[in-house]
């Protein structure tokens, strides 16, 4: 199964991608990884795959005298046009996506490559710690990618380890019951909205289907990866 780890900057992708592939290593699967990101210095894990062989925005930059909006946006066009290999002895692959989400997202590159791989998936990482209550733009965020990329998208909150219990809690109840909402405080226009859209938008994102994880410390990681066996089994692959 082929998984793009895509997420806004600083979600975590990069970290995720090395401390899940460890994790899938020692539970006896095969696993490769894939950088797509033309802008990391060092994402600090075994590569079987590099976009930066190719090409970097630091290369772009220097090669067409750009800035670096510039040259991310010429290296989503190179993206496009990049023949990104399949590993087909791997259980799961691993595709580290650019720190610049939109630019991947919302030109060619991300709707190319990914539409490239037939069993694939998506896992959209959210920084827990900087989204707090502010659940709803990141499913709607999610959406998005889901929509763009027309994959199955697991919503994924990360950095767990930074909230203490009583928040995490309350993301949870939010998660299950958005009324929970009304008992922090009294609602007002925009909280009544909210509530309208985080009921729509579990149709998309059940509540049981979005794990809290932590990249840093692998909590929530066997949450992903039962996860990952019922989207293959919905597939039709039993095995
Ligand atoms: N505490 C904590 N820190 C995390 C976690 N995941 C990532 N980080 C930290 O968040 C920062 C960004 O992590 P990255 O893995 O580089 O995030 P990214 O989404 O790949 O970043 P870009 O590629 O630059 O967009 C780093 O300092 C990580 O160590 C987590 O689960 N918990
Ligand atoms: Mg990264």
């Amino acid at each position: 199964m082929n998984i793009f780890v895509l997420g806004p900057a600083g979600s975590g992708k990069s970290l995720f991608v090395k401390n899940f592939s460890a994790y899938l290593s020692s539970e006896g699967y095969k696993v490769r990884i894939i950088n797509l990101d033309p802008g990391v210095l060092d994402p600090g894990y075994r590569l079987d795959f590099d976009i930066r062989s190719k090409f970097t925005v630091e290369s772009i930059m220097r090669e067409m005298n750009l800035g670096p909006n510039g040259a991310i946006l010429e290296s989503m066009e190179r993206l496009a046009k990049t023949k990104v290999p399949k590993f087909e002895d791997a259980d799961y692959v691993l595709f580290d996506t650019p720190g610049q989400l939109e630019p991947f997202l919302f030109r060619d590159a991300g709707r190319i490559i990914v539409s490239g791989f037939y069993d694939r998936c998506c896992l959209f990482l959210g920084d827990l710690s900087a989204l707090k209550m502010n659940l709803v733009s990141f499913y709607l965020y999610a959406l998005t990618a889901y929509y763009t990329l027309e994959t199955e998208t697991i919503a994924v909150l990360n950095k767990a380890d930074l909230l203490d219990e009583k928040e995490i809690e309350e993301v949870k109840n939010i998660l299950r019951d958005p009324n929970s909402l009304l008992m922090r405080k009294p609602a007002n226009l925009r909280e009544e909205m909210d509530i309208e859209l985080l009921k729509s938008l579990r149709g998309f994102f059940p509540p049981k289907r979005v794990p809290l994880i932590s990249a840093k410390t692998g909590v929530g990681f066997d949450e992903i990866l039962t996860i990952l066996h019922e989207i293959k089994c919905a597939c039709g692959d039993l095995t």
